[in-house]
């Protein structure tokens, strides 16, 4: 079954605390990423993970020199699963991320395309390149947009067995059965607003989980 992967973004330590108990019977796995880290600290992602008891993911897309990469991912992955970062800076600051995790036996999960239109202008173009460098570092998960399914398919055939993990489904309009077509087992859809904005974040953590056991 397609994976679910809850967008952690909001910036209140009782709410995040909350949806994320409330949701961790529907949902595979957490993303973190700077709103919920900023407005709080870095051991909300211990707290997390304790109380939902699900894989944690943080989600700072790192894109900096090789040095100071291996600085965030060693904080980082104390207490998180995985870590994303960014492809575009290039092999050696991926390989010094990837060389942390492995330590930890944590994840490194790269970006290729992003979802929001702007992603078009300058990520697009160089994208099929950074799905083709995400599968010679072997990389654990490539990021690619459901909101552009011709190009979620395209950057899949590229990565072959890695894992995708897809935002775009929700708040983003993304069409969940055209994604579900491409998508595969051990892939991620990430959903936030949709979930944690909705009247009941539980429900629509459930809705969510629903489709995707309907579609097995
Ligand atoms: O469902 P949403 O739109 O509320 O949230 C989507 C989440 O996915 C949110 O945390 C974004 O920062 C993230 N995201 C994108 O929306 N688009 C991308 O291309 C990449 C990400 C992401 O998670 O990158 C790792």
């Amino acid at each position: 079954m397609v994976k679910l992967m809850l967008a952690l973004d909001v910036m209140d330590k009782d709410k995040a605390l909350k949806i994320a108990r409330e949701t961790s019977e529907y949902v595979d796995a957490i993303k973190i990423g700077y709103p919920l880290v900023l407005a709080t600290n870095l051991k909300i992602v211990k707290e997390i993970k304790e109380l939902s008891n699900k894989e944690v993911i943080c989600d700072f897309k790192v894109a900096d020199i090789p040095s100071t990469n291996e600085k965030i991912a060693k904080l980082t992955l104390q207490y998180a699963d995985g870590i994303i970062c960014h492809g575009f800076v290039g092999e050696d600051s991926i390989r010094a991320i990837q060389n942390v995790a492995k330590e930890n036996n944590k994840k490194v999960i790269m970006v290729t395309e992003m979802s929001h239109p702007g992603a078009v202008m300058f990520m697009q173009p160089i994208a099929n390149e950074l799905a083709k460098l995400a599968k010679k570092l072997g990389v654990d998960g490539v990021v690619a947009p459901s909101t552009r399914p011709e190009r979620l398919k395209e950057i899949k055939e590229i990565v072959g067995e890695i894992p995708i993990v897809s935002p775009g489904i929700g708040a983003q309009g993304g069409d969940l059965e055209k994604v579900l077509e491409i998508l595969s087992d051990n892939d991620y859809i990430i959903v936030g607003r949709s979930i944690y904005n909705s009247e009941n974040p539980k429900e629509s953590a459930k809705m969510y989980k629903e489709k995707l056991k309907n579609r097995e």
